[in-house]
């Protein structure tokens, strides 16, 4: 099935579908989408990294889980699939596939699905509308980078700190330098490198383009991205599309800090879900790069409008007695695009 999750789209397969050999399935993957190519003219994909994706979905044995969600970064223009990264966007359509799949039933006018996202190890909920039985994508929720409005598809993280880099501050510290630069190295939920846009002598409010024309900036990232590989304990990261390199800057539209952010070669035309997530945690600690600029609502929930390039992504945080984020949530939407037979001959 081919999907929208959130801001990104993608295939949804059933994991008993494709080849359990995991060369043998990522040859099928980059056939699939038409990889590695930059326009990826033989493919399903859309020459884009945000619509490269895949989801393979199947039913959990764990206790109290409903799915696991294996999510696969399909490169385009590289023979590359990669599984050292999660996906928040994606992740919005599990819920429905796996509703439209059977592998959960309905439970009346709003099902709850647990899953499991196999990246990380961690567990997220996502609440469905199913009324009269079925998953319904219309609706009035509206989310930046998607036009139009479709039913909402709220989903909550918890434990989401270390997904990848085994502690939410990898490095032990809120503030490093690297490269000359000040950045925070953090993981809740996705290993994003935080750093003040100014420092990059950008001024953070520039668009999409204009930043993928900067090739000094570029080099300048992936120096850094190539230099916190290792600390944040995420090895050579080379051919790895984490850590994500955010760059912040003051909120220009009353939210809580505005991002510019490269995933990693490219600049997101918005930001990821759990990247969001790690980069809101990251503008709450005392110290960081990121607070210096960021403007933080008071109370135990704080909602932080994370503005990126085309609006902004509203990211719910409960904290603890110490400031410490205990649980997240965001709202997606997702729509079913295509089910059908795919060809790689
Ligand atoms: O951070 C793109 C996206 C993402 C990841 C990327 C995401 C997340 O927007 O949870 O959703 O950072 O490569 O789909």
């Amino acid at each position: 099935m081919w999907m929208r999750g959130g801001t990104s789209k993608g295939g949804y397969f059933l994991k008993t579908d494709l080849p359990t050999n995991v060369a043998a399935r990522d040859a099928f993957l980059l056939r699939a989408m038409g990889s590695p190519d930059p326009r990826q003219i033989d493919g399903m994909g859309g020459a884009d990294p945000l619509t490269s994706k895949v989801a393979l979905v199947g039913k959990s044995e764990r206790p109290g889980i409903d799915v696991d969600y294996l999510f696969l970064q399909v490169f385009v223009d590289q023979a590359l699939v990669s599984d050292a990264q999660n996906c928040g966007n994606i992740l919005a359509g599990v819920g429905p596939f796996a509703i439209e799949r059977g592998l959960v039933a309905a439970q009346g006018p709003e099902t709850e699905v647990t899953i499991y996202m196999e990246n990380t190890g961690q567990t997220a909920i996502a609440a469905v509308q199913t009324p009269g039985g079925a998953v319904s994508y219309r609706g009035e929720a509206r989310i930046d980078g998607v036009p139009g409005t479709s039913a909402p598809v709220p989903i909550s993280f918890q434990d989401t700190a270390g997904s990848s880099c085994g502690a939410l501050l990898p490095t032990g510290n809120p503030c490093d330098l690297i490269e000359g630069v000040e950045v925070t190295c953090i993981d809740n939920g996705m290993p994003v490198v935080v750093m003040r846009a100014a420092d990059l002598g950008i001024s953070g409010y520039e668009d999409r383009e204009a930043l993928e024309a900067m090739p000094a900036l570029r080099e300048k990232l992936e120096a850094i991205r190539l230099a916190a590989g290792p600390m944040m304990n995420l090895g050579d990261v080379r051919e790895k599309s984490v850590p994500k390199m955010t760059m912040v800057s003051a909120p220009a539209h009353g939210g809580a800090v505005n991002t510019r952010t490269f995933i990693p070669h490219r600049c997101h035309a918005s930001i990821g879900v759990l990247g969001a997530v790690s980069v809101a945690t990251a503008c709450m600690l005392p110290g960081a790069p990121g607070a210096s600029v960021a403007a933080i609502p008071d109370g135990a929930r704080k909602t932080l409008d994370v503005e990126h390039p085309i609006g902004k992504m509203s990211v719910v945080v409960d904290t603890d007695g110490d400031g410490h984020v205990t649980n997240a949530a965001i709202l997606r939407t997702a729509r079913k695009l295509f089910d059908g037979v795919i060809h790689v001959t």
